[in-house]
């Protein structure tokens, strides 16, 4: 069975959340944060000692998007893909890696350095960039669903809404984000209202 490493808020809610929408059954792993024990299997599942990590029967991956676009080949179809022959299907692919690697990489150093730094080092120049960073990016969130977007692509919801809602949610969790547009606080509203969001962030 899939077993997903696991625990909230960390991205593995991004995986939980999609194996939730696509009703497949999985095995949940807790996985305490910080140094102290870890479960069996985690060290060789996850060689960076990152979350998400997964096995599935041979299978074992780290990178919580590249597990989605697994999950959803794997386990599909299903409407959460955007296929190559719909019309927003770059838009698609856009939105689902840019909800990790514009929104979400470079906050490992906010997170890192707000809460792991010496007193002395807490407050740097590289901080301030990366709240920046985040908060301009965000604007091109912005800039889509007030395009008349309602979702980030094909006008229904998909694996880009739950990479790009999940980026949302911990830009809020971590305050590196204060102030949300209203279109993008409806549009976060929108995509946690979802049961399978509840189930894997719970
Ligand atoms: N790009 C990776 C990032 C993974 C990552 O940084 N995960 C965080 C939790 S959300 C983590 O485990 N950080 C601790 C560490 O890297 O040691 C992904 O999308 O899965």
């Amino acid at each position: 069975m899939l077993k997903i490493y696991h625990t909230p808020p960390s991205r593995s809610v991004r995986v939980v959340w999609l194996a939730e929408e696509m009703r497949i059954p999985y095995e949940a792993v807790a996985v305490p944060f910080g140094p102290g024990e870890k479960p069996a299997g985690f060290v060789e599942a996850s060689p960076l000692g990152a979350l998400p990590a997964i096995t599935d029967g041979e299978v074992s991956m780290i990178e919580s998007v590249a597990i989605m676009q697994y999950l959803m080949a794997k386990y599909g179809p299903t409407e959460l893909a955007v296929a190559p022959s719909e019309k927003d299907f770059a838009n698609y692919l856009q939105y689902l890696e840019f909800g990790e690697s514009g929104l979400c990489a470079i906050g490992n150093a906010f997170v890192a350095t707000r809460f792991q730094a010496p007193e002395d080092a807490k407050k740097n120049w590289t901080l301030d960039y990366v709240v920046s960073a985040i908060n301009k990016r965000m604007k091109l969130v912005q800039a889509r669903l007030e395009a008349g977007n309602e979702y980030m692509a094909a006008g229904r919801f998909t694996g880009a809404d739950i990479s790009v809602g999940w980026a949302i949610g911990i830009a809020k969790y971590f305050g590196i984000v204060t102030e949300f547009a209203p279109s993008v606080q409806a549009y976060h509203e929108r995509v946690t209202a979802r049961p399978a969001y509840k189930k894997a962030a719970g």
